[in-house]
């Protein structure tokens, strides 16, 4: 199992994500993305923006835009900030070009063909004001379940239910406000999910290696029984309903539910990958063409569990092709901000883009990592980044880096030096530094966030706590083989450090390697085994000193930011 797919859910076109999505999905996939590379594999990570749907429609609509121009311009501003946060996509895509359509088409037609599919009439809300059908988002209301007073149509975002418009309570148009609405009949075509409610059960359960949040929600789904769905809507933007390569008769002013197309994007970014770069595709997404030993691992909040372990399955299995199913699925609870959530709609929290005006991408990165939200939420507040940033990235690792790297280019010449034997201090440093390589290789392995950056911190932390005890500087004074062979131990560990640091902080360790002259084939992922590590730093290799590495935030940028972002305990 040399090849991985992994992809991110796909953000939604309407505006730049905040923290909390980033935290969620791509910031993880692409720090285990990062790692599987470091460790040899053959990685392919994909991503999109999800441009259809309501959410798009109504932002356009509220800049005035046409949403072919309002998608354009949004894809450019998203791909700007993920790239700004260094997400290593190998192809970030676009859920309106071209493969996803001919593909939404396709899985419909042989869904059809294999009597998954079937049109049927429905009842759905009709605003008499606006003269339209309100599909999803275009209604809010009260939550049935809940009483959540905001609920849109499509899914509530207290609760986290999946609902229908016509389920609201108390329901409004989110065009105009109006709430002479009535129920009409419109045809649909509909996903006949009940009938692979075993298929996908033994499915589900067959998938051994699904973390726990995933699979329990996807088991809660089945077992409240799985509801045949409409997959299209009275629409003008999305993609075309046919039948047979033609418009489909009583469809011409409809296209396919948004949820229907977006994780079909997944295998489309790939198709436009291969469009663009003279890539195939198949071998990672037809197991007829090789995907068999690719292991496919999915990122994603717990809001979009549902579909990917219930609805997009359905699409897949239920096409009777031979398409690749996900392998791992790994499902992020919310960060929260001050008791709250972040929030697109209502402009809470921190937002990508305006992160990078505060502080380098790195520091966003390490914290939400470290801080990710896996057992349980996770509480974001400023003063908890601070302390996490200034303590772990510039006090353990910035301080240990720089403590000993300016040691030696006073003291000892900037080389590595030679002499020494090691010795007790030497053997504990190399005891616990095998059995934390060990344990963090198996986080990464397994997915466990939280605990990968505490083993890479703890890593650290023993950097600092070696110098302590070695105290070069003291035994340069009378004995300058000691000095020497703890200098080139710490040497090594730094290089270490930062051949760790790399899927999460990749600028900063980046600039370490690049200052004690690391080529990048020796960059790879240690082998916990190696009883060389410390060793591994050719004698006399010159070095220099990395530029700052972290300044620290202090509690002035705190105030204002929080003033800024509306920070409240
Ligand atoms: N765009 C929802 C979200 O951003 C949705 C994910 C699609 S994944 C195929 O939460
Ligand atoms: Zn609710």
């Amino acid at each position: 199992m040399n090849r991985i797919l992994i992809t991110s859910a796909l953000p939604y076109i309407n505006g730049i994500k905040h923290l909390g999505n980033l935290a969620g999905s791509m910031l993880p996939a692409d720090v285990y993305a990062r790692f599987q590379r470091l460790s040899g594999k053959d990685v392919l990570y994909i991503c999109a923006t999800d441009e259809h749907g309501t959410p798009a429609e109504l932002a356009a609509a509220a800049k005035e835009q046409s949403v072919r121009q309002y998608c354009d311009d949004q894809f450019e501003v998203q791909r700007d900030a993920c790239a700004g946060f260094d997400l290593s996509f190998d192809y970030f895509g676009r859920s309106s070009n071209a493969p996803n359509a001919a593909l939404t088409q396709h899985f419909a037609e042989v869904l059809e063909d294999n009597g998954l599919i079937e049109e049927r009439v429905s009842e759905q809300v009709y605003s008499i004001d606006d003269g339209r059908f309100l599909p999803d988002r275009y209604v809010e209301g009260i939550c049935p379940h809940c009483d959540y007073n905001k609920a849109r149509g499509d899914q509530c975002d207290d609760c986290g239910r999946i609902l229908d418009p016509v389920d609201l309570i108390e329901p409004r148009s989110a065009i105009s406000g109006s709430t002479k609405l009535e129920v009409r009949e419109t045809r649909h075509l509909f996903l006949i999910q009940s009938k692979m409610q075993d298929t996908v059960r033994d499915w589900v359960e067959a998938a051994i290696d699904w973390p726990p949040l995933a699979r329990s929600i996807a088991l809660k789904w089945l077992d409240e029984g799985l509801q045949d769905r409409a997959i299209t809507r009275d629409l003008s933007w999305g993609i075309p309903v046919l039948r047979h390569g033609k418009p489909r008769p009583g469809f011409e002013n409809k296209v396919f539910y948004v949820w229907f197309d977006a994780p079909i994007e997944y295998i489309g970014a790939t198709q436009e990958r291969a469009e663009a770069t003279d890539a195939e595709w198949q071998s990672w997404w037809r197991t007829d063409q090789g995907a068999d030993d690719v292991t496919y691992v999915q990122f994603m909040g717990k809001d979009n569990v549902a579909f990917h372990t219930v609805s997009f399955p359905i699409t897949i299995l239920g096409s009777q092709e031979p398409w690749k199913t996900v392998d791992k699925l790994k499902a992020f609870n919310w960060v929260t901000w001050y008791g709250g959530k972040f929030s697109t709609s209502q402009k809470r929290g921190i937002f990508m883009d305006q992160a990078l005006e505060l502080a380098p991408s790195d520091v966003w990165r390490w914290h939400l990592m470290a801080n990710a939200p896996e057992s349980s939420d996770a509480a974001f507040t400023l003063g908890h980044f601070q302390s996490v940033v200034n303590k772990d990235l510039a006090d353990v690792l910035g301080n240990f880096v720089n403590r000993i790297t300016r040691f030696s280019a006073s003291k000892l010449g900037g080389r590595v030096p030679d002499g020494g034997v090691p010795g007790a201090l030497e053997e504990k440093l190399a005891a616990q530094l095998k059995t934390r390589l060990g344990a963090l290789t198996g986080y990464y392995e397994a997915m466990e966030f939280r605990k990968a950056m505490a083993e890479t911190r703890a890593i650290w932390a023993a950097g600092n706590e070696y110098l302590a005890e070695a105290a070069p500087w003291t035994a340069i004074k009378t004995d300058a083989d000691t000095a020497a062979l703890s200098v080139r131990t710490a040497l090594n560990l730094v290089v270490i450090s930062a051949i760790i640091a790399q899927p999460i902080i990749p600028a900063a360790a980046g600039k370490i390697l690049d200052a004690m002259g690391v080529p990048q084939e020796n960059r790879k992922w240690p082998n916990a085994e190696d009883a060389g590590l410390l060793n591994a730093l050719p004698i006399g290799l010159e070095f220099s000193q990395p530029d700052v590495l972290f300044s620290k935030i202090t509690d002035e940028e705190i105030e204002e930011w929080g003033e800024r972002f509306g920070a409240e305990d």
